[in-house]
Formats: C-alpha cells, structure tokens, sequence
C-alpha cells in the first residue's frame, strides 16, 4: 500500500513545509540581525526594507500612519512586515512539498530585496551589504538542508517503512528546533552586539549638563496644571516624539562631529568637545510638529542646552546670498532651515546638546540636534545632526519637500482644550475649562473660550515664560446638566486671531478651532 502511494505522493506534509518556510526565513532574518550588530543596526535587513518602507510610502498614508498610530506608528509596521513575510514564507514553503526549488526562489528574493532596502541607505556603506548576504546565505542553507532532511524522511517512510540508514522523525524535529534556537541565539547576539555599540553609555559618561547662562526659573504660575493642563516644562521621558527613524541612531560623543559648510567664508569641522566646552546657554522652548492635529499631542517644551546657531553662522563667515541651512542627520534624513532664521538674535535658535538638564536623550537626538523657535520640526529640528550646509532653496532639497510639505513651514497659532476631555462628564454647575495655546516667535496675547455658539469670553492666562513658549489658560462657565460644545482660538501679539478655517496638517500645519463635547450631570 505505502509503496503504490510513493509513486504518487513524495510531499512533504503540509503543516511541516509551512514550518520549514517559516524557520527558513528565522534564520535568514536572524543571521542578517547577528552581523547587522557588528556594522550597525539599521544594516539590518529587515529594519532596511523597513525603512526603505517609511521612505517609499505616499505622504497622506504616512500622515494617516502617525495619526493614528502615534508613536506606534513604526511598531504597527514592523508588526505588519512580520506577519506578511511570515505568511508568504509558510505559502513558500507550502509550495516546496515536492522540490525545494520555490522556497529557494522565494528566500533569494528577499534577500535582494533586503540587499536592495540596505544598499539605498545613506548612512551605510558598502560593508554593510554582508547583512543581507548573510541573510541569503543563512536562508537558503537551512531551507535546502531541512528540506533535504524532511525530504528523505518522507521517502524512508513511504519506501522502507522500517527506515534504517535515514533520517528518522526525531531527527528532523531535532534539526529545525536546533535552526530555531541557532537563529534565536544569532538574533540575540545581533541584538547584544548593537547595545554594546549603542549611545547609552557615552551619553552617561558626559554627566550633567550645566549652562552658564541658565534659563529663567519658571514660576510656579506658569502652568495651571491643576486644572488639567500639561505641566509647564514637559519631561524628557514625555516629550512628543517624531521622526522616520526605526531603530534611534546610536551616535558616541567620540565618533560625532558637526562638519559646516557651503556658502560660509570658514567652513569648519566641530568635536563634540568643541562645543561641550564652550559657554553653555539654555532656552526654554516649546517645539511643535507639523502633524499635529487641531487638538493634538505634538507640542511640548524643554529646557534646551547648547550655543546659539547664529553664532556658529557669524564665526564661519556666510556669504551673500545664501538661504537655507540644509541639515542632515547621521541617519540621511534632511532638514532645510532660513538661514534669516538662525541669524535673527531675537529669534534664539540653538544646536542644543541638552535638554532638561541632561545630555539630549538618545531618542531626541544625542550628540546634538537643532532646535529653531517658531518653526515646525521638519524645518528646523533636525536630530543626530552632522552636516549644515550653507546654500540657497534651489540648490538643495530637504527630505519631506518631495513628500508633499511646504519649504517654509512656521509654526501657526493654535490653541488647545485639555479640560474636560472630550466626551467626559463633568459635575453641572460651575465648570473649568482649561488648556494651552501657542505663537512660538509671536507669543500669545489672548485665549478665547465660547461653550455652542454663546459669546466668547476671555480665559484667565498663565504667566508669560517668554513668545517662544507655549501659555496655559482657564475659563469658567455655570452649565445646566446636559450635553455641552467647548470651542477656544487664541490671539497672538502680531493681532492675529486663530482661524476657524479647517485645513488638515499636508502641506504647512493644521487650522481650525479645537471644539470638544462633554456632558454636565
Ligand atoms: N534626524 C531626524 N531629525 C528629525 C526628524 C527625523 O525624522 N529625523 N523629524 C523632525 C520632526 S518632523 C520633528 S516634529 C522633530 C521632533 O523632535 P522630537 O522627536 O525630539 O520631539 O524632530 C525633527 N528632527
Ligand atoms: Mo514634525
């Protein structure tokens, strides 16, 4: 009987070519992780096709992806690519019952694609290209060797049912668990490799950062926090994150260096040491993202430690006519800042290597980063900074400017309602409602709360810190039980009143009045 079946039927069984496909693709991803962690991190094939990802995908599912995703945004993709590649592996798989010819096929394809994704990386050289070799290699190798063990397996037991001289079925277990933990144990020591590489402890070994021209001291009036609104300054730990990077750049103090150069009669190379030892200034800034939405969470504010970036201007001398700061980060992403904008005294903009106190956390740029008040992040923000370029618009265009965002984006007067929260119940009666507003580079003048379409009323605002700085405020109203509409728009100091005009964050910065629902009992 088993024999007559033979003929027909030397397939692998279904389940486990699934597996194999799947265990093949471990030892790939894994392989490509292990030597990933001696050249660096994002040569991680699977992180490159990641990335490659980020930087392909159109703006407005980006957009969509950070807005509703948040800080989640690269986790759900990661998550995404997983769950795909797992998939299409086990199909591979599936389709190598017979020979291992599509697995193999399928695995070399990824590999190129991998080898593709880390060739296109800016920040990697060539070297780097041994990740996703030792990915393909990885894959093929155990997909051939445990498709040729399982292979024999199936033909002993349908030739020679008492199987001697071939693989028994323990056996085969034995091998794919050992490719199991072997790739764990590769993805581990890949994992191991990078940390020990990583900014952590060059960070720890700069030690407090202490300005000798401090910031003011914020008074305690400054925010009404409780009322509901955000502490004045926000902790490292809870500070808005944003950039395309997925795994953070680990940059030490000793391999960093901020080369400046273009249109400046001086260019100049800078150590880390070369500005840590200079006289340190510190600002208190409130930094906002252009994706933030009417309502949203990306706005917060630090204590930034540094120098002025115009005095790193003056010293190199720029000549005339040029325009724009083109910044790129270690990781390839590029920024394009005015020139005007770094110059301008009254302005304060900064290359900050702290923040709060501390050295700049790895996440928010360690070394150094740019931080220009009153501009959106992707113009004026650039984390992990090593390269300012002095030139003109036309010459030079930054990242996000193909994707579909403005050239000059500053920041737009917006105001925000923290409490009640949206849909929340509150006691009728006397209510407080309270939140923030921002100008950065204006400053705000006046914050305006109206419950439906009643008269607005002045809210009762915090103390200035300064225009660069984000201003809390509060109203109170007496409300009947029942269900209730809060809107706010600020006025800034130019005399601009906030705009009910809705316009979402592509190309320069949402617009309209942030309105929320609650309801009094
Ligand atoms: N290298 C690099 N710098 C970057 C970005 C980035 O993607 N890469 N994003 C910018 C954007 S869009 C914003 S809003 C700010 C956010 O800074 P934060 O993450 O420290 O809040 O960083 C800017 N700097
Ligand atoms: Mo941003």
């Amino acid at each position: 009987m088993k024999t007559s079946r033979a003929s027909q039927d030397r397939r692998l069984p279904l389940f486990g070519a699934a597996v194999l496909g799947v265990v093949a693709l471990a030892a790939a991803l894994a392989a490509g992780h292990l030597v990933a962690g001696f050249i660096g991190a994002n040569a991680s094939p699977y992180l490159a096709v990641g990335n490659g990802a980020i930087d392909l995908t159109p703006v407005e599912l980006k957009d969509f992806a950070v807005r509703t995703f948040g800080v989640y945004d690269k986790l759900v993709l990661l998550g995404g690519m997983a769950v795909v590649m797992v998939l299409a592996a086990a199909a591979a798989g599936i389709a190598s019952r017979r020979s291992p010819v599509p697995g193999l096929v399928l695995i070399a394809a990824f590999g190129l694609l991998g080898g593709f994704a880390v060739s296109q990386r800016p920040d990697l050289s060539t070297t780097a290209l041994l990740a996703p070799l030792a990915s393909l290699i990885a894959g093929v190798a155990v997909f051939f060797w445990l498709h040729r063990l399982a292979t024999a397996r199936v033909l002993a037991v349908d030739e020679a049912p008492d199987g001697e001289a071939s693989p028994s079925r323990r056996s085969v277990l034995l091998a794919g668990a050992g490719a199991v933990v072997a790739a764990g144990a590769a993805g581990a020591g890949g994992q191991l490799l990078a940390g020990s590489r990583d900014a952590e402890s060059s960070r720890a070994a700069v030690g407090r950062l202490v300005p000798v021209r401090p910031a003011p001291p914020i008074p305690a009036d400054a925010d009404f926090a409780k009322l509901g609104t955000p502490t004045f300054l926000t902790s490292n730990r809870d500070f808005y994150r944003v950039d395309t990077a997925l795994s953070v750049p680990q940059v030490r103090t000793e391999d960093w260096s901020l080369r400046l150069h273009g249109m400046v009669r001086n260019e100049t190379r800078y150590s880390y040491s070369d500005i840590r030892d200079r006289p340190l200034i510190e600002r208190t800034i409130t930094m906002t993202c252009v994706s933030n939405e009417v309502g949203g969470t990306y706005v917060s504010t630090a204590n930034f430690i540094g120098i002025d970036l115009g005095d790193l201007l003056r010293e190199a001398e720029v000549l005339p006519g040029a325009e724009q700061i083109f910044s790129t980060s270690v990781d390839g992403w590029t920024s394009g800042s005015p020139v005007a904008a770094a110059l301008d005294p009254e302005r304060g903009a900064m290359l900050a290597i702290g923040m709060n106190g501390e050295p700049l956390p790895v996440e928010h740029g360690f070394p150094a980063r740019l931080v220009i008040p009153g501009l959106y992040g992707y113009v004026s923000a650039t984390k992990w900074v090593k390269d300012l370029e002095i030139t003109t618009w036309k010459a030079r265009r930054a990242y996000w400017l193909d994707r579909g965002w403005g050239e000059q984006a500053p920041i737009k007067t917006q105001s925000r309602i923290d409490s009640p929260k949206g849909f929340e119940t509150v006691s009728a009666g006397k209510v407080r409602i309270s939140g923030v507003a921002w100008a950065q580079h204006t400053g705000i003048d006046r914050v305006e709360v109206r419950i439906g379409t009643g008269n607005w009323v002045s809210a009762t605002l915090s103390r200035e810190v300064g225009v660069n700085t984000w201003r809390m405020w509060w109203a109170e109203f007496d409300l009947p039980a029942g269900s209730h509409q809060a809107v706010v728009r600020a006025v800034d100091k130019s005399g601009y009143t906030q705009t009910d005009a809705r316009a979402g964050t592509v190309p320069d910065g949402a617009t309209g009045w942030h309105t929320i629902t609650f309801t009094t009992r």
